[in-house]
């Protein structure tokens, strides 16, 4: 009788148990970047902040429609290749993750966002930075960053009315990035009188630029715009020197203005001559960014390149939403992405309707003794 009573309790204490797990939901949340090749030191940094994100999200014991959650990473890599990143989108909507942190490329996250659209599942690029993407006017595409709008133009007024530059070669590396943030930048470079000079082209997989350097050292510019990565233009400021256009300032986008470029540019002076336009504050002005970097560079140290705060913002904006819907289905909650007013630590989130951060600032940097520096 008294095993019998003892087999009854240990029967409901496990159905308790039982209970409890039953009411814990695994969500998933979708991280895609390139993590192998060139640009795998940009896509590390992109994961960890999402890792980050998800480590801090499940120490809160969030609560959503009933459920404790537990939040898990889905993270893919997309190697920077446009195809890559329309299968791992695919391979995202097929797992039924919640949402997606990405992509880190404009030439993947653009074909990504028709496949998101597609299977109703949101994604909020904290990187990529091309217009174009937010253009078509899906429902389920958000980014937290400035577009090339903003980083293109920002640089082409600086060039003109800061360092009175009068004439300027352009090099683009042919993605959706690097030719949409020259054509920005040339576009509002001619409007404030500046002439170019030259346009050459490379690709994101090139590392030997000298005859397109040798061309445009004909022409003489007071500067060179770069659309591209710091893979190109690391090796590139090295060839620069090699050639004697050690006078010539270097403008780039977000996509130069990382910490690898000091390593990959190899001691060349013309780091020195860089200046890159980035989206958001300075770290140093984010409202939590100083504090954030400490416990980042704790967790991923010499790992930090650009965009992980962004990464960490973009999946918490993806919890936030799913908390005001009380629901974790993307059907439910993609609504409430727009209407997002979430304290950050790059900034105070809110979209335009067209999925675009309301109120994008930039900020200039050039390099000091390979340290990059913030000049606003
Ligand atoms: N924003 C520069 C790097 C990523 C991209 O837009 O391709």
């Amino acid at each position: 009788m008294q095993m019998k009573l003892k087999l009854t309790v240990v029967a409901a204490l496990a159905a308790v148990a039982g209970l409890a797990s039953a009411q814990e939901q695994v969500v998933k949340i979708g991280h895609v970047a390139p993590v192998s090749g060139a640009q795998a030191h940009y896509g590390k940094d992109n994961e960890n902040g999402a890792r980050m994100a998800i480590e801090d999200l499940n120490k809160q014991n969030i609560t959503i429609g009933g459920k404790k959650i537990k939040f898990e990473i889905q993270a893919e890599d997309d190697a920077a290749d446009p195809k890559q990143g329309a299968a791992a989108a695919q391979k995202l909507c097929d797992a039924k993750v919640a949402g997606v942190v990405g992509h880190l490329n404009s030439g993947t996250t653009i074909p990504a966002s028709k496949v998101y659209n597609d299977c109703g599942i949101p994604h909020v690029t904290g990187a990529a930075t091309n217009p174009n993407l937010t253009k078509p006017g899906y429902k389920t595409t958000y980014r937290i960053i400035a577009n090339d709008n903003a980083l293109g133009a920002g640089l082409a007024f600086y060039a003109a009315d800061t360092l009175k530059l009068k004439t300027v070669a352009i090099i683009d590396d042919r993605t959706a990035y690097g030719q949409g943030v020259a054509e920005v930048f040339k576009k509002t470079a001619l409007a404030k009188g500046m002439k170019v000079v030259d346009e050459q082209f490379t690709t994101d997989k090139a590392t030997d630029f000298m005859a397109i350097l040798t061309a445009v050292k004909a022409k003489n510019p007071d500067a060179i715009f770069f659309g591209g990565m710091d893979p190109q233009a690391g090796p590139m400021l090295r060839q620069m020197e090699q050639l004697g256009l050690s006078k010539t300032k270097y403008f780039g986008g977000d996509g130069i203005c990382t910490s690898e470029i000091s390593k990959l540019a190899a001691g060349a002076k013309t780091l020195d001559n860089v200046v890159c336009a980035e989206g958001g504050a300075s770290l140093a002005k984010m409202p939590g960014g100083t504090a954030w970097k400490a416990r980042y560079d704790a967790k991923y140290a010499g790992q930090f390149q650009v965009y992980s705060p962004y990464t960490y913002d973009a999946t918490f904006v993806l919890v936030d939403a799913m908390k005001r819907a009380n629901s974790v289905d993307p059907k439910v909650y993609t609504p409430k992405l727009v209407e997002t007013n979430f304290k950050g630590v790059t900034t105070t989130i809110q979209f335009e309707p067209n999925g675009e951060l309301k109120n994008p600032a930039i900020t200039l940097y050039v390099y000091k003794d390979g340290k990059k520096s913030a000049l606003n």
